[in-house]
């Protein structure tokens, strides 16, 4: 009957790879609805990061556009937190990337 419910969730619900060895948090062999669920919720928490790392990364480089056309912050104190800004648009990107190469990699398993 699990697995039943396992394989209606993975039809009608999305065509997003979803692993049974990973659904199944207990290893027991049977993918509950409880566990549908957690890994649901768990692929979409790992989605939001993602959108909001992208959303983030979007703002920041608006942001620096603005700042340095309309000349709000002094070029000096700018290339003081300019390297700041770089390295988190780079841990920002490598949340990005890492999510996708992984939902690519997984959706080809
Ligand atoms: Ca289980």
């Amino acid at each position: 009957m699990d697995r039943d419910n396992y394989d209606r969730h993975t039809s009608i619900r999305s065509n997003r790879y979803r692993p049974k060895e990973e659904a199944d948090v207990n290893n027991d062999g049977i993918v509950s609805d409880d566990e549908v669920d957690i890994f649901d919720r768990k692929q979409l928490a790992q989605r939001h990061m993602a959108w909001v790392s992208l959303v983030s990364i979007i703002i920041i480089a608006i942001m620096l556009f603005v700042v340095g056309v309309f000349g709000f912050i002094p070029d000096a104190r700018l290339a003081i937190i300019l390297g700041e800004i770089g390295m988190v648009v780079i841990a920002l990107s490598g949340i990005v990337g890492a999510y996708m190469g992984f939902s690519s990699w997984l959706g080809r398993k």
